[in-house]
């Protein structure tokens, strides 16, 4: 299919998106955000990919929702249009997403890499909700997961201020898992999502789906979620060469069943 803001690429069991407004800051129009989501369809329904990356430019990941594209938006059109239940489904994919952030990753564009599973950011990075400048505040969860990801005093700090934080106060403050010279960004991406692609598949994505459960329910809860499905493990074949592998000192061939 022939995309005009996104591009993609694949390489064995990885997947690249790259974002690719870049007059506009990779600015996330509605037509980028369905062409993301019909590109993760096509890759969730794809049994050959077992990881997927999305990144942007070295100057931006994402400024942010299409400010150009919402101004004149009214209560009502939103409502009835609901633009965020897209937004929201890149959220929910269950094959695991790693974000790639050079550059601004800003309202939209940094609630868009904390909907993936985490952040590989650039020395480059910069991140923010600076929608209050706007008049208006994160609407597509930046409230509820940059709260959860830093905590509640930097996040209202971020929200209430509009300010950015650069890539080393982000790694410190728990948004992002590793920092890495801007130049190395994207081999460090695509060498992370191969590590992932390389296990089972199955069991990544239970594994992304346990994590996932934590920020959704109790602690005894969850560890009960989990018990339940590292027992269920003993059931697939992957388990059964994983430790057949590790006992034979020898490589495990994953089936990803
Ligand atoms: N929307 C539309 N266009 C944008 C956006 C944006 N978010 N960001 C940048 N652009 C455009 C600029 O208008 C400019 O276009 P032109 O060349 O035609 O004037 C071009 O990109 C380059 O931008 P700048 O000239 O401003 O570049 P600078 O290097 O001077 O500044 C900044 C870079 C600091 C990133 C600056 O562009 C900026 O502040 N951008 C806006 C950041 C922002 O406020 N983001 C939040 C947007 S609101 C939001 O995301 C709500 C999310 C809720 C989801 C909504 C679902 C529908």
């Amino acid at each position: 299919m022939a995309y005009e803001n996104i591009r993609v690429e694949t390489r064995g069991r990885v997947a690249l998106v790259t974002l690719h407004r870049p007059a506009q800051l990779n600015a996330l129009c509605n037509a980028l955000i369905a062409e993301l989501n019909a590109a993760l369809d096509g890759f969730d329904r794809d049994e050959g990919i077992g990881c997927i990356v999305i990144t942007g430019s070295d100057k931006a990941f994402a400024a942010g929702a299409d400010i150009a594209e919402m101004r004149e938006r009214t209560h009502p059109e939103f409502y009835m249009a609901d633009p965020f239940g897209e937004w929201d489904r890149v959220g929910r994919r269950r094959k695991p997403i790693i974000a790639a952030v050079a550059g601004y990753a800003l309202g939209g564009g940094c609630e868009l890499a904390m909907m993936c599973d985490f952040i590989l950011a650039a020395d480059t990075a910069k991140f923010g909700q600076p929608e209050i400048k706007l008049g208006v505040i994160p609407g597509a969860g930046g409230t509820q997961r940059l709260t959860r990801a830093v905590g509640k005093a930097k996040a209202m700090e971020l929200c209430l201020t509009g300010r950015m934080m650069d890539a080393a106060e982000a790694e410190r403050a728990g948004l992002v898992a590793r920092v890495v010279p801007a130049a190395d960004l994207l081999d460090e991406a695509w060498k992370t999502a191969e590590t992932i692609a390389a296990m089972s598949l199955p069991v990544v994505m239970v594994a992304k789906e346990c994590v996932d459960r934590a920020f959704e329910t109790t602690l005894d809860e969850g560890v009960r979620f989990e018990r339940r499905v590292f027992y269920g493990l003993f059931a697939t074949a992957d388990q059964k060469e994983g430790m057949a592998a590790f006992l034979e000192k020898r490589k495990p061939r994953f089936e990803h069943r």
